[in-house]
């Protein structure tokens, strides 16, 4: 799977535009991963929404994850859900989703991340990496070193996500992520398929750069 460019859907801070609206235009602008994230919606409605982004990203060949609600996931057999370290515990997910789909699950230590690679997760989300707006409730920014150290202590892959933007996108990269989860610097972008195209260009460009 390729986790190089991660865009999480945001209603909230993109200027009118719907989630569906949002992943549209991410996936023409090369998003390699898509997550619905809305703590608000009604599941009926989450439910309906879903089920159009998912058609979307199924046309593209690129995996739907949901955030937190794990029946949405099992209502449009999207491919998988990204659970914090609040939500419902990997092992009840993985329950009632099975072996196929996708666990991802958010840390910010070391010990938080050994833990979910027992727990067999497909995939860590680690951040705040930098300060964010956007999730008001998340801790202080953990900063790269953090990053590099749950790097050094596993090896499943790792998406790195808060205050990401194409400025600092090399430093995550140097410090190990495979991929970057990115929600303001795309979704309240004025052109958020030309936003997803830059942020994408210049991933690859370091990736090679790199040898990863
Ligand atoms: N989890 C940790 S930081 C964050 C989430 C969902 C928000 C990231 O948003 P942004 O706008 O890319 O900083
Ligand atoms: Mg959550």
């Amino acid at each position: 799977m390729n986790y190089d460019l991660y865009i999480i859907t945001d209603q909230r801070i993109s200027h009118g535009k719907s989630h569906l609206e949002v992943a549209e235009a991410a996936l023409a602008g090369g998003a390699t991963v898509l997550q619905f994230r809305d703590k608000e919606m009604e599941d009926s409605e989450a439910i309906e929404v879903c089920q159009k982004i998912h058609k979307l990203t199924k046309k593209k060949g690129v995996p739907f994850i949901v955030n937190d609600r794990v029946e949405i996931v099992k209502a449009v057999d999207a491919d998988g859900v990204h659970l914090g370290q609040e939500d419902m515990s990997f092992s009840s997910a993985r329950k009632i989703l099975g072996k196929e789909k996708i666990i991802g699950i958010s840390v910010e230590t070391v010990e938080q991340a050994l833990k979910a690679v027992e727990g067999e997760a497909d995939y860590l989300g680690i951040g705040p990496i930098y300060p964010t707006a956007t999730k008001p409730d998340a801790g202080k920014a953990l900063g790269i070193a953090r990053l590099k150290e749950i790097r050094e202590s596993v090896n499943i892959p790792i998406v790195a996500i808060g205050g990401i933007n194409e400025n600092n996108l090399e430093e995550v990269l140097r410090a190990g992520a495979d991929g970057v989860a990115v929600i303001s610097a795309v979704v309240s972008a004025p052109d958020i398929t030309e936003a997803c195209r830059k942020l994408k260009n210049k991933i690859e460009y370091i990736k090679k750069r790199l040898g990863k």
